[in-house]
């Protein structure tokens, strides 16, 4: 893997109602990431955040469009942002490790990153699959909506974002740990025929396998391959500080065994690390599962 780590904060909330997620980053700093990924041999650079300026941004905040979707207007400018700072540590040669932040988030980490690729692979990591429009969401909140807007449905802005058209085609995603989609997602995941592994999947195949099948259906045709881990795949047993959380999810020692096998895959290029939200966690906990996850990725071994 790319030995060349540049860390990007996303410090977003505006995917979401809550507040607190936009401190994700710091608490993914405080937590040891930048010291662990040099511990393994990394040459890693932290760009700092990109922040939605809150004060600024109050009047709209919490507000949602005629299309009712939430802080429109801010999530396409942070995007808008994030896009041309993903896009340059990629031109410069580097993995990009997006911190978030909630997973709207996504939205400009895949613009940026996928105009260097044909063939963008993207493993989808999180127990929602996040493939909602403003039709089909039961919220409003974009961090239901990234992947969708990525593969090209919903809000002809957000999909055009710093480039024109679609950033993913459906065929070159996987979905892992999927255990709580609304029903406009299932069909969309049926209609378009997405690789999807939900945590029934996961509890009858074992995680290796599910990765396994996973590179299989990825590596062939896919030049870069993006991971997008929400910490929400996991059990809020393990991480509790996140927002959405759904019981029956992935324990940190199946997320860690999944993170080895695409560490020896050796094909990741991208990954974004989002949902910590560390005023709803309990100490900084989930921030310290998500960092030995990163580890995992990056290639520690447990002997
Ligand atoms: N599917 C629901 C919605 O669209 C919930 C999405 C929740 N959150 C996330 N995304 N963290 O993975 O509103
Ligand atoms: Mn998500
Ligand atoms: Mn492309
Ligand atoms: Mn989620």
């Amino acid at each position: 893997m790319n030995q060349n780590a540049h860390i990007i904060g996303a410090a977003t909330a505006f995917g979401q109602p809550r507040l607190g997620v936009d401190l994700g980053p710091d608490a993914l700093r405080y937590a040891g990431l930048t010291k662990m990924l040099k511990e393994l041999g990394l040459s890693v650079t932290d760009k700092g955040n990109i922040k939605g300026n809150f004060e600024v941004e109050a009047e709209r905040h919490n507000i949602k469009n005629d299309d009712n979707l939430l802080n429109y207007d801010a999530v396409k400018d942070f995007n808008t942002i994030l896009a041309g700072a993903v896009d340059a540590s990629v031109s410069n040669g580097a993995f990009p490790l997006i911190l978030g932040g909630d997973h709207s988030l996504a939205i400009g980490s895949l613009a940026g990153i996928s105009r260097h690729y044909e063939n963008l692979g993207v493993i989808w990591y999180d127990a929602h699959g996040d493939l909602n429009d403003s039709r089909t969401s039961p919220s409003g909140n974009i961090h239901g909506m990234p992947l969708g807007i990525s593969c090209g449905i919903g809000d002809a802005d957000l999909v055009n974002l710093y480039d024109a058209g679609p950033k993913v085609k459906p065929e070159n995603i996987v979905l892992i740990g999927m255990r709580d989609l609304d029903e406009g997602e299932k069909q969309y995941i049926h209609d378009n025929d997405i690789l999807t592994f939900t945590m029934t999947d996961v509890k009858m195949m074992g995680i290796a396998e599910v990765m396994k099948q996973a590179l299989d259906h990825l590596v062939e045709k896919c030049d870069g391959l993006h991971l997008s881990l929400d910490v929400d795949g996991l059990d809020p047993m393990e991480t509790p500080g996140t927002g959405t959380p759904v019981d029956g999810g992935l324990s940190l020692s199946e997320t860690q065994l999944a993170m080895s096998i695409l560490n020896d895959s050796d094909r990741i290029t991208s990954m974004d690390l989002v949902e910590v939200n560390p005023l709803l966690d309990d100490g900084n906990k989930t921030a310290g599962k998500a960092v030995e996850i990163a580890a995992s990725l990056f290639g520690k071994k447990q002997l």
